[in-house]
């Protein structure tokens, strides 16, 4: 459990709310990795018109999982709950995303962490700020502060 992880949770199917409250227990389930806490759910309108509303919200983990095992791991997740990907960005049951895992920068076909999108996503950034400190900064040297006053609240509901 020596990684501090922090995963992005977004359902707009199928109960919203309870698809993010179930995959944060099957998070805490995961082998190797502890649940150490969970944003509130926020919902907001897709960023692609004509889709359901979503609900997102962010959970920390520590976990000794190696990045890929934990992405192989959430994508078990979001199969177990219905995911089935017919388009990239379509609407979905469950999507889990590895914001940040420890001071890593990752780049390989697989995952990019920080997440790519992450900075430009009020219902990224603010459930991530609930989760640390003020002066919380990325991997690579973002200062969260930052990226929270370039991306405005707008649109965030908080359940
Ligand atoms: N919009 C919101 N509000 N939340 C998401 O998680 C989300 N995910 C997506 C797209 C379609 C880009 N829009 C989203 O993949």
């Amino acid at each position: 459990m020596n990684t501090r992880a922090y995963v992005g949770l977004g359902s707009n199917l199928d109960a919203p709310a309870e698809q993010l409250r179930n995959a944060l227990q099957a998070l805490d389930q995961l082998d190797d990795t502890r649940l150490a806490a969970a944003s509130a759910l926020y919902t907001s309108e897709s960023l692609l018109p004509g889709q359901p509303r979503y609900t997102n919200a962010v959970a920390a983990l520590d976990t000794s999982l190696d990045p890929l095992a934990l992405l192989d791991a959430l994508q078990a997740i979001e199969h177990g709950q219905g995911r089935v990907r017919k388009e990239r960005w379509g609407p979905r049951t469950l999507d889990l995303d590895i914001l940040l895992y420890g001071d890593q920068v990752i780049d390989v076909p697989r995952l990019q962490v920080p997440h790519y999108h992450m900075h430009a996503r009020p219902f990224v950034l603010y459930p991530l700020a609930e989760l640390v400190p003020e002066d919380f900064q990325l991997a690579d040297g973002r200062a969260l502060a930052q990226l929270l006053s370039a991306c405005p609240y707008v649109g965030l509901e908080r359940l």
